[in-house]
């Protein structure tokens, strides 16, 4: 087993293949209200390659004109975003840690040729609670580095059921997604990965 960076928790098989499927129940019944948009990136307005929705009070959204935010409702359908399932909230409370519940959950889905370049999470207000991230479907191949874009990354590989979570010293360490497996899971039955990562953004 490598050593991974301080704060960062990776949980090989936190959820079994009832409650995966279970999840992604759910995630199909949030799509159908909310549903999956190409977000684009901040100035360029270049398409990301993941398409996202969220659920929670707040969802993390970006756009061209406006980058990185937060905010109540759905950028394409203007509704309010879907109420974050009671099992993600029961996910939240056993591996987090926090006191605080959280109030978004962004929804990415990864289809075979899809990826996210190295980043932070750091649109939240709150940069303290730990961020808890969910992987089902297909494997990926995860990166993660330290607080500094320059700083040393190490790979590791998120299998459907995985949780990793972001918590103290790790809470802002830079990290993506390098490259989906496909065909490597049968939760999804047209394949692809979902990826839940659920976030406290106000103080
Ligand atoms: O897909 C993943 O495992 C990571 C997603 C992510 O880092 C994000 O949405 O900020
Ligand atoms: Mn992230």
């Amino acid at each position: 087993m490598q050593v991974l960076p301080k704060g960062i928790r990776h949980i090989p098989g936190f959820l079994d293949r009832a409650q995966q499927e279970a999840l992604v129940e759910s995630i199909r019944a949030i799509v159908a209200d909310a549903p999956l948009y190409v977000p684009a990136m901040p100035r360029t307005g270049k398409p990301m390659s993941v398409r996202m929705t969220n659920c929670g009070s707040l969802g993390w959204v970006t756009d061209k004109e406006r980058g990185y935010r937060y905010q109540p409702n759905h950028p394409v359908t203007g509704k309010p975003w879907p109420a974050m399932p009671g099992a993600l909230l029961d996910i939240w409370r056993t591996v987090s840690g926090a006191s605080r519940e959280p109030e978004a959950c962004l929804v990415n889905f990864y289809a075979d040729d899809a990826r996210m370049g190295l980043h932070q999470d750091r649109d939240e207000k709150d940069l303290e609670t730990p961020v808890v991230s969910i992987s089902l479907g297909d494997t990926c191949l995860f990166r993660v580095g330290g607080r500094e874009r320059g700083d040393g990354t190490l790979s590791f590989k998120l299998s459907s059921g995985d949780i990793v979570v972001l918590g103290g010293e790790g809470r802002l360490a830079f990290h993506g997604v390098d490259k989906i497996y496909p065909n490597t899971s049968t939760l999804l039955k047209n394949g692809g990965r979902i990826n839940l990562t659920l976030r406290r953004v106000t103080l």
